[in-house]
């Protein structure tokens, strides 16, 4: 899966690149708690948890502040890692407000599962 959104990203850049000059990309990273968010900005910027500059991985709360991190081959491109949504910090009643979803161009949303009709309909 993080090869598939490595590609649109890839594709993204190239695309940013021919026709925007260096104008500013945003793409937000969300998903709930622990799916592998930070992580994933690490692969795509081909750090592991453990180098210098990578965004902190762990296995519970860990990215509790947002914070943007450039893609090494593209610094117009910003990929910015957001806490889980649901969590205390971060309710997703006030979710879209909290991680100021206007900022954003572009949405990754990571999963673990798969996504199903049933998980879109509103819950009462
Ligand atoms: N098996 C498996 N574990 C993963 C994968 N990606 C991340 N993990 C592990 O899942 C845990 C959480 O990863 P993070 O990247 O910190 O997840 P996150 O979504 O940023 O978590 P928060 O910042 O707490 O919201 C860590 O222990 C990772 O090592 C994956 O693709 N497969
Ligand atoms: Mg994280």
């Amino acid at each position: 899966m993080f090869y598939q959104l490595y590609l649109v990203l890839s594709d993204l850049q190239c695309h940013q690149r021919q026709r925007l000059g260096g104008v500013r990309v945003n793409v937000a990273v969300i998903g709930i708690s622990g799916v592998g968010k930070s992580s994933f900005i690490n692969s795509v910027r081909g750090l592991t948890a453990d180098d210098l500059g990578a965004a902190p991985v762990g296995v519970t709360e860990t990215t509790t502040d947002i914070k943007a991190y450039t893609h090494p081959e593209n610094p117009s491109v910003m990929l910015w890692d957001i806490p889980g949504v649901g969590t205390d910090q971060f309710p997703r009643a006030e979710y879209l407000q909290l991680i100021k979803v206007d900022r954003y161009d572009f949405f990754v949303i990571i999963s673990a599962t798969r996504y199903v009709k049933a998980r879109t309909e509103r819950r009462n």
